[in-house]
C-alpha cells in the first residue's frame, strides 16, 4: 500500500507549493514564496480555508498578503519576480468572476515581460449543479466556458482542475513553466469552487521537496562558429543589451566582453543597468527613447549583437533605426533569437558571452573611441537637464538619482519611462525597474510593493504620474498593512503629459489629455479639477510630504529615506526642457482630415515612414 494523505484539493495545493524550490548556480530559492489574494465565495472556502489551516497569516510557511485589487496583486507578484531575477515569485488567489477577470491585465503584463506569476482564480462548480451561480457568465453555445477562459491567451500555461486526480500533473507542469527562463510568464490554474473543497487521498510523493534547476543552455558549436565568423567580419559592432542579460546574471560577462573586444553597449528599457552608466563602453539607452550616442551608433553599426532582447518598436524605432547592420541574436528563447533574420545563438546570455569572449577579434579602435566620445557628450547633456533650478521632470529625476544610490527606482507608464531611459544613471543592474513591456498605468505602486517584498534591504523609490496614481493607488494601504516601506514620488502635472504631447503631434488636439472640467462652451478646457492627491495618499495611511522646488524635494526625499514608514512625496512639476526623441516611433496618423494640424502631421508621418525597413 502506498502512503497517502487525505486533504482537500486546496490543502494539497498549498502543501505542494511550500515544497517547491528553484536552483541556479548552487543557490536555492523558494519558487512560490507567498500568496497574495482577495477572497470571495469562489475561493474563501477552498484556498482560503487551506491557507488558514496551514498557519498562513503568521508568515509561515506560505505567507498570505491580502491585497486591494486583483490586477494590482498580479503586478505585485510580477514586481516581486522581476526583483528576484525570476528565481522566485508569488501566487495570486482570486474569487470567481470579476476577481478573476481583474487579473487578466496583470497576467498579460507578466507574460509580455517574461515574468513568472502563478494565478489561482476560482471557477464555476465542476458539477454545475447550481448553475448559473452568482457571477457566472453563461455562454448559450457551451456550458464548458467561464470567464477564466479570458486568461488563456495571456498565460504560458493554463489549466482547469476539474477533478482531484488532475491536480498533480497540472501542478508539475505549472512549476516547470514558471521556472523555465524560455517559457516563463503567467501560469493559470483555474480551480472550480467545489473541487477546491473536495477531499482526496494524495500520494505522499506529491509533497516531496522538489528543486527546479534553472538551466543555462550552452550555444551549439556550429552556431558559435557562425557567430564567430560574423564577429570577425565586423568593424562597427554594437551590443543591444536587453532584460535577458540581467535575468541571466550576465552583467560581469557583458562588461568583460565589451572591454576585451572594444564593443559599445546600448541598453533597452529592460536591459538598463546591465552596465553601470559610467562604464567606458556604455552608450546608454537605445531606440525611440534612446540617447544621441546610442542611436547614432545604431544607425552606423555593421553588426547588432542583441542579447536577451525582444526588439520592441521602441528599441528598433519602429524598424527605422538600424542602418545596414546584420543581426547576431543571443537569446534563451528561439522565438526572440530569430528576429530580424539574425544569426542566432539560442543560449543563456552568460554562457554565450563566455563562449563569444574566446573569439580573437576587436572592433575598429576608431569606432570604439568615437562611441566613448559620444557617450561622454551625452553625460554632459544629462548634467544640463539635471541642473535646472525649476521643478521640471528631468530635475526631479536628477534629485532622485542623487538620493537613490543603492536603491531601486520603479516606474511603468507616461512620460517618465522615456526621460528615465535617457537620463537615469543606473549604478547596478537591480536599480532600474521600469516595466516597459506592457507599460501599464497602475503597475508602479503595486509593482514597487513586490520589488520591496523581494528586496527588503533596498530602498524602493516608486515614481508615479498623477494619471497612473489615479488608476491604481490603493496598494498603499497594503504596503501600510504589511509594514513594507515605499518612498513614492508622485509627479503631478494634472493630466497625461505623454499622451498630450503625442496627441498634439498626430493632429488629435490634446483631446481628453488634461484633467480639466468643462468650460463655458462644453469643452474640456475649464478649470483644473479640485482633486487633492496628497490628501488622498494620506487617507490611505501614508505619510505625505510636498515639495515645490529642487531644494525642498531633496529635503523631503531625505526625510522619506530616514523614515521607517511609507511616504508619498507629492511634487507638481512645471513644463521645461526635456530630452527630445532621437529616433522615430510609428503611430499612424489620419490619412484624410478637415483639420490642418492632422494634415501637417500626416505629411510628417509619410516622410518618416519612408525610412522603415523589414530587416531581412
Ligand atoms: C492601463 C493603461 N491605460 C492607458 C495607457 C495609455 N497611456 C500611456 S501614458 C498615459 C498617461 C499617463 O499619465 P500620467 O501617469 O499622469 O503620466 P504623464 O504622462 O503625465 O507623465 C496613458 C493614458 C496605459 N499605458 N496604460
Ligand atoms: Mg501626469
Amino acid at each position: 500500500m502506498r502512503n497517502t494523505t487525505r486533504l482537500t484539493v486546496a490543502q494539497a495545493l498549498v502543501r505542494f507549493l511550500v515544497r517547491q524550490w528553484t536552483e541556479r548556480d548552487g543557490a536555492e530559492h523558494r519558487l512560490v514564496a507567498g500568496c497574495l489574494g482577495i477572497f470571495g465565495h469562489g475561493n474563501v472556502a477552498g484556498v482560503g480555508q487551506a491557507l488558514a489551516e496551514q498557519g498562513a497569516g503568521t508568515r509561515d510557511p506560505l505567507p498570505y498578503y491580502p491585497a486591494r485589487n486583483e490586477q494590482a496583486m498580479v503586478h505585485t507578484a510580477a514586481g516581486y519576480a522581476r526583483q528576484s531575477g525570476r528565481l522566485s515569485t508569488l501566487a495570486c488567489t482570486s474569487s470567481i468572476g470579476p476577481g478573476a477577470t481583474n487579473m487578466v491585465t496583470g497576467a498579460a503584463l507578466a507574460t509580455i515581460n517574461r515574468l513568472p506569476v502563478l494565478l489561482l482564480p476560482g471557477d464555476l462548480f465542476a458539477t454545475r449543479v447550481a448553475s448559473p451561480v452568482l457571477q457566472e457568465l453563461e455562454d448559450p453555445r457551451s456550458y464548458d466556458v467561464s470567464v477564466n477562459d479570458c486568461l488563456r491567451p495571456v498565460s504560458r500555461f493554463w489549466d482547469r482542475v476539474n477533478r482531484p486526480e488532475q491536480l498533480p500533473a497540472a501542478l508539475l507542469e505549472a512549476m516547470r513553466v514558471l521556472a523555465d527562463p524560455a517559457e516563463t510568464g503567467a501560469v493559470t490554474l483555474a480551480l472550480p469552487q467545489d473541487v477546491q473543497a473536495e477531499a482526496y487521498d494524495w500520494p505522499e510523493e506529491l509533497f516531496a521537496r522538489r528543486v527546479w534547476h534553472v538551466p543555462r543552455p550552452v550555444p551549439e558549436p556550429a552556431a558559435l562558429a557562425r557567430a564567430a565568423g560574423l564577429l570577425r567580419a565586423s568593424r562597427r559592432p554594437l551590443v543591444v543589451a536587453g532584460g535577458g542579460v540581467k535575468y541571466s546574471g550576465a552583467c560581469a560577462e557583458l562588461a568583460r566582453f565589451a572591454e576585451r573586444h572594444g564593443v559599445p553597449v546600448a541598453e533597452t528599457q529592460a536591459g538598463k543597468g546591465a552596465l553601470p552608466y559610467d562604464h567606458p563602453r556604455a552608450v546608454g539607452a537605445v531606440g525611440h527613447t534612446g540617447t544621441r550616442a546610442a542611436d547614432t551608433l545604431a544607425r552606423e553599426a555593421d553588426l547588432v549583437i542583441g542579447i536577451g532582447t525582444r526588439y520592441t518598436d521602441f528599441t528598433t524605432a519602429s524598424r527605422t533605426l538600424f542602418g545596414e547592420a546584420r543581426f547576431l541574436n543571443v537569446n534563451v528563447t528561439a522565438f526572440d533569437a530569430a528576429k530580424h533574420a539574425a544569426e542566432t545563438l539560442v543560449a543563456d546570455a552568460r554562457e554565450a558571452l563566455d563562449a563569444l569572449d574566446g573569439v580573437e577579434w576587436r572592433a575598429d579602435p576608431g569606432w570604439t573611441g568615437r562611441a566613448a566620445e559620444l557617450a561622454a557628450a551625452w553625460q554632459a547633456e544629462i548634467d544640463g537637464f539635471y541642473g535646472g533650478t525649476e521643478l521640471t521632470q528631468p530635475v526631479v529625476l536628477g534629485v532622485l538619482n542623487e538620493i537613490a544610490a543603492g536603491g531601486v527606482v520603479v516606474n511603468a507608464a507616461g512620460s517618465m519611462p522615456g526621460d528615465l531611459h535617457r537620463l537615469w544613471r543606473a549604478s547596478d543592474p537591480g536599480q532600474y525597474h521600469v516595466e516597459y513591456g506592457y507599460s501599464c498605468m497602475g503597475y508602479e505602486i503595486a509593482g514597487g510593493l513586490g520589488a520591496k517584498l523581494a528586496a527588503p534591504e533596498r530602498e524602493v523609490f516608486v515614481l508615479v504620474g498623477d494619471g497612473s496614481y489615479l488608476m491604481m493607488a490603493q496598494e498603499i494601504a497594503t504596503a501600510v498593512q504589511e509594514g513594507v516601506k515605499l518612498v513614492i514620488v508622485l509627479v503631478d502635472n494634472h493630466g497625461f503629459a505623454s499622451i498630450g504631447a503625442l496627441s498634439e503631434s498626430v493632429g488629435a488636439l490634446r483631446l481628453g489629455t488634461a484633467y480639466r472640467g468643462r468650460g463655458p462652451d462644453g469643452r474640456l478646457d475649464g478649470e483644473r479639477l479640485p482633486v487633492d492627491l496628497a490628501t488622498n495618499a494620506a487617507s490611505l495611511g501614508a505619510d505625505v510630504l510636498t515639495a515645490a522646488d529642487p531644494r525642498a524635494l531633496r529635503a523631503a526625499l531625505a526625510t522619506a529615506v530616514a523614515s521607517p514608514r511609507t511616504t508619498v512625496v507629492h511634487v507638481e512639476t512645471v513644463p521645461g526642457p526635456a530630452p527630445a526623441a532621437e529616433a522615430w516611433w510609428d503611430v499612424p496618423v489620419a490619412e484624410v482630415s478637415g483639420l490642418a494640424e492632422a494634415r501637417a502631421a500626416r505629411e510628417r508621418y509619410d516622410a518618416a515612414k519612408r525610412a522603415q525597413r523589414p530587416y531581412l
